[in-house]
Parts: structure tokens; sequence; C-alpha cells
């Protein structure tokens, strides 16, 4: 017999406002740069700028111009039409300009600085020592502000393409930031000074490429020495690709309609749009929507998912809950409440229509791939409610064995390797082994930068220790010192990224795929910057879903 359950009263509440976007809204958007008819005019400022790419030898184009080039073009978010040219000259510059030690001692600074990170990024071993005695190079700064600035914009941007054991890196780290801060203010130039807060901020190598394209594009549009061209490429991509996820947006938000989660689990976050925001930060490019339309319904299942777990669910009913996910049986839910069996039936539909949507798409039945996922979550989810209903303290080794799977990247990930351009599933499968770490590493800092933004909340509402509690408990740390540590982490994993990154070059899966999952750590970094973005609708995340998915430049 049933015994009624009383443990209504318990229940938490996240306190989470409602959406700021209805479902008519996201279905009126529109933009007129939908469709063909741009078509023509994309195609002939591509071919304008891919000329301008020429390889070096050819016209004997100084290597720092075509750096310069380079780098503007990622930074607009318009170098992925011409990747093979890009990867091509750059190889040309390597061989000719970069690959040994005494090339490098005739460079100043400022090119240095530049080559290495362009080239690092593109995986060529650029050792440290090149910046060698970089003081002395900064020993020559007399009074040239503006080139100063510049050098040390670059000298910043290429610290964070460092390894651990980089310890010259580090300190030109420390350096380059120590200037930029102190001379932050007496920069007369408009654009090099919002340039070098934009970098203070956060650094490229950690920023999101499609937030980071639209503010570069309207910095570089009050450049004096900007290219017409280029601007222009980078303004009508940037409009057209909008409008494509527009279209990808309005598909996901038919679904999450017909969930009818957002009216009948009326405790869980109704972030479609926000959800969506991670989606384009993960990947924004325009062929990749069945990657976006998947990755937007998993994010918000996830997100709908945690806070069952977290919020709202008993932890009787959360074991029963994760037990039925490893079952996979529709017809095992008899024993789950009524908002679980809603919860646990839309959940089942649409991992099942994904995997159908894969064994369709490349005739491959990854449904055990994508299950076995989905419970090691739900596990991780429910070991984290046993800690709290048992007030168990974690330490922050013990907790962040089972947090970098609670993160839910390594469940993104799963989902996300059956949709990159790679078509074959042995290469995937494959694949899958070389990138454990880059899963590992990714999903650390999406779950520390989490921490830092939401672990307040989360202790006010009741939630077990996050990894800034766990830190202040084992070692007597303040609030302060802890948040210092748990950002100090973020920066070592980073290197060990960094150096992941570096192994993958030589598969085209297993860029694409580090590079999402580089992204959702940077999209933590992001949405966590200055308040809770993702759970709490502050004013900034408005913003960002009006400049990247609602308004035209
Ligand atoms: C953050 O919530 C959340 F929902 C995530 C899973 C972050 C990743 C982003 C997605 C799904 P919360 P917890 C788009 O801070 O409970 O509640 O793991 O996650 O700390
Ligand atoms: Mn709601
Ligand atoms: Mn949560
Ligand atoms: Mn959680
Ligand atoms: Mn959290």
């Amino acid at each position: 017999m049933n015994v009624p359950t009383t443990t209504t009263s318990v229940r938490r509440s996240g306190n989470y406002p409602p959406s700021l976007w209805s479902y008519d809204h996201i279905q009126s958007l529109t933009s007129k740069y939908a469709g063909e008819k741009n078509i023509p005019r994309l195609k002939t400022l591509k071919e304008a700028v891919r000329s301008m790419i020429y390889d070096d030898g050819e016209k004997g184009e100084d290597p720092l111009n075509i750096l310069n080039l380079v780098d503007d073009l990622q930074r607009l978010g318009i170098s992925y039409h011409f990747e093979n040219k890009i990867s091509n000259v750059l190889k040309n510059i390597y061989y000719k300009y970069y690959n040994t030690a005494e090339k490098w001692t005739k460079m100043d600074l400022n090119h240095k600085a530049l080559g290495f990170r362009l080239l690092r990024q593109h995986g060529y071993h650029i050792p440290q020592d090149i910046f060698e005695g970089f003081k002395d190079d900064t020993d020559n700064f007399k009074g040239h502000l503006q080139k100063d600035i510049i050098c040390m914009l670059n000298l910043y941007e290429a610290s964070y393409h460092s390894l651990e054991d980089e310890p010259l890196l580090d300190e030109a780290r420390d350096f380059a930031t120590k200037y930029l801060q102190e001379n932050l203010e007496n920069i007369a130039d408009q654009h090099l000074s919002s340039l070098t807060s934009h970098a203070l901020d956060i650094p490229l190598q950690w920023m999101v490429p499609r937030v980071e394209a639209k503010w570069f594009i309207e910095a570089y549009e009050k450049r004096t020495d900007m290219n017409p061209v280029v601007l222009e490429l980078a303004k009508l991509d940037f409009n057209m690709v909008q409008a494509i996820h527009q279209e990808d947006l309005k598909h996901t938000s038919r679904w999450w309609k017909d969930t009818s989660w957002d009216e009948k689990l009326s405790f869980v976050r109704d972030r479609l749009v926000e959800n969506f925001l991670w989606t384009i930060g993960t990947n924004s490019q325009p062929q990749f929507g069945p990657l976006r339309r998947i990755l937007a319904r998993v994010f918000a299942m996830i997100t709908t998912l945690d806070d069952v777990y977290d919020v709202y669910g008993t932890l009787d009913e959360l074991e029963k809950f994760t037990k039925a996910v490893g079952r996979w049986d529709i017809n095992s839910i008899e024993e789950l409440p009524e908002y679980m069996k809603l919860c646990f039936i839309g959940f089942y539909n649409s991992i099942n229509e994904i995997a159908y949507y894969t064994l369709t798409d490349i005739g491959f039945f990854n449904l055990p791939y994508l299950k076995k996922a989905w419970e090691d979550l739900c596990k991780a989810y429910l070991k984290e409610a046993q800690w709290y209903h048992n007030g168990h303290m974690p330490t922050l080794e013990e907790y962040m064995e089972n947090s970098y799977m609670s993160i839910s990247l390594p469940l993104m990930l799963t989902h996300i390797s059956f949709v990159t351009s790679v078509r074959s599933p042995e290469e995937i499968l494959n694949s899958m082994e070389r990138a454990e770490n880059i899963i590992r590493y990714a999903s650390i800092i999406l779950r520390l930068a989490d921490d830092l933004g939401t672990s307040t909340g989360e202790m006010a509402r009741g939630d077990t220790p996050k990894s800034v509690q766990c830190y202040m408990h084992e070692s007597g740390a303040t609030e302060d010192e802890a948040r210092m540590y748990v950002k100090r982490l973020i920066l070592s994993t980073w290197k060990k990224l960094n150096k992941e990154r570096l192994g993958v070059t030589d598969s085209q899966f297993l860029k694409e795929f580090s590079e999402c999952g580089t992204n959702l750590g940077r999209m933590a970094q992001f949405m966590y910057h200055v308040a809770d973005g993702h759970g709490h609708n502050p004013d900034v995340t408005k913003s960002h879903v009006l400049s990247l998915l609602v308004n035209p430049i």
C-alpha cells in the first residue's frame, strides 16, 4: 500500500524568475537576412577577402601583416570561410620565418607574441624560450605608448596559450597584465583603450568566439586602418548566420512547448533562450544546425533534471528516477510520482528521437551511448543529493571526482560527438578514446566557473557544498581566498587543456569536438562572469540575447 507522502512542505525552491521570452515572441523573430537573397553578395565579398590572404613568397608580404590579417579574420568570426587557405599560409610562413630558434631572436617582442599565439593556436609547437629576456625588450619602451600597449596586449594574449611548467609565460602574463592595468587610463586612442579593457576583462583564449565576433566587428569598424571589404563581409556574415540561429531557436522552442514542462513543472528554470545561447556559444557555424537543435534540447533537459535533483525531488523519488533512467523502460515508471512521469516520458521520448536522428543520418544506433551518458549524469546528481540530505562535507578531491560529471559536459559531448561534420561511426568511436582528457579538463573549467557564479545562491537555498565551500572547509580559507584558489585552478586547468588541444590537430573530428568542449568552458566563464547569468535572468543575459540572437548589426 502506498503511504501518502508528506514531503511537500520540505521541498526547496530555486526562486527562479520566470522566462523573459514567451513562445509567441520567439516564434515572431524574423530577419531580413534570412533566405538566399544575400548569398551572391556574400560570395563576392568572400572572394575579395580570400585574395587578400596571399601566400607569402608570391608577393613578398611582411609576415607580421599576414599574422595581423589572420588575427582580424579570426576575431571577426569569418576565418571559418578560409580554413584551408589560412592553414596553408601559416604553414608556409612557419617554415620560412618561424621554425628555428635563431629566426625568433631577430624579431621584436610584439611580432614574437603574435606569432607565438597564432601558431600555437594552429598546433605548432613553439617553445616558451622565444620569450627569454622579454623584459630587456620592454626596457626599450620609450614613450611610444600606443605601440607598447599593442605589444603588451599581444604578450598578454600569448600567455594564455601556456602549458604547465612554462614559468616564462606565467611571468609574461603577470608582467603584461600589470602593465596594461597601470596604463589603461593613459591610452588616448579610444579603440585601443576599449581593446585593452576588453582583453583585461576576459583574455581571447577564454572568450566565446561568437561573442567575440559581435564585439570585435563593432570595435573593428572604428579602427582607422580597418578594411571596408573585410568589415562588410563580417557584418553580412554575422547577420546571415544570426538569421539561421533564429530558425534553430524557433524549432527548439516548438519542442520545448510540446514538452509542457514550462507549465507543468513550475519549479524548474524555464530557460529555453538562455540554453540556446549556450548552444550558439558552443558552435555557431551555419552548417551545424542539427548540432544546435539537438544540443539546445539537451541543455534544456539538463537544466530541468538538475532542478529536479537539486531543488524539488525527495531523496526517495530521486533514487527511483535514477533507476528508471538506468532501465530505460517506459513500462517501469508506475512507481514514480506524477511530476516525474511527465519528466521521464518527455525526456525518454526526446532522447529516443535524437537517437533516431543519428540512426537515419549516419546509419548508427547511438542510443546505448546516450543512455549510458544520461545514467552516469543522474548517478552523479544522485550522489550530490545524497551528500546534501546526509549533511556530508566532501573533500575538494572527492567533490571534483563527482562534480566534473554532474556539470554534464561529458554528457553534452557524447551528444556532440555524433553531430560533428564527421560521418563515420568508426572514426567517431575511435577518436572518443583520445578525447578523454579534453572532456575532463573542459568539464573542470565548466564546473569551477559554475561554482563561482552559482554557489552563493545554492548555499542560501540549500544544496551540497561546492568547490568554494569544500576548499574553505578543508583549508580554513575565507570565501574570498577560496574563490581566488578556484580561479587559480581554472587557470591551471586551462594549461592542461591547451596541451591536449595541441595534440588533436591531426583529426578533423577531434578538432571540432575539442572546440565545442572548449567553448562550453568559455561559455561558463562568460555566463557566470558578472552574475548567475543562466538561472537568474540578469539584465546582462538579456542584453546578450538581444545582441546575439535578436538584433542584427
Ligand atoms: C547550471 O545550473 C546548469 F544548469 C548547468 C548544468 C550548467 C551548464 C549549462 C547548461 C546545461 P546549476 P549544478 C546549458 O548551477 O547544480 O544549478 O551542477 O548546476 O551546480
Ligand atoms: Mn516556470
Ligand atoms: Mn543545480
Ligand atoms: Mn546539480
Ligand atoms: Mn551550480
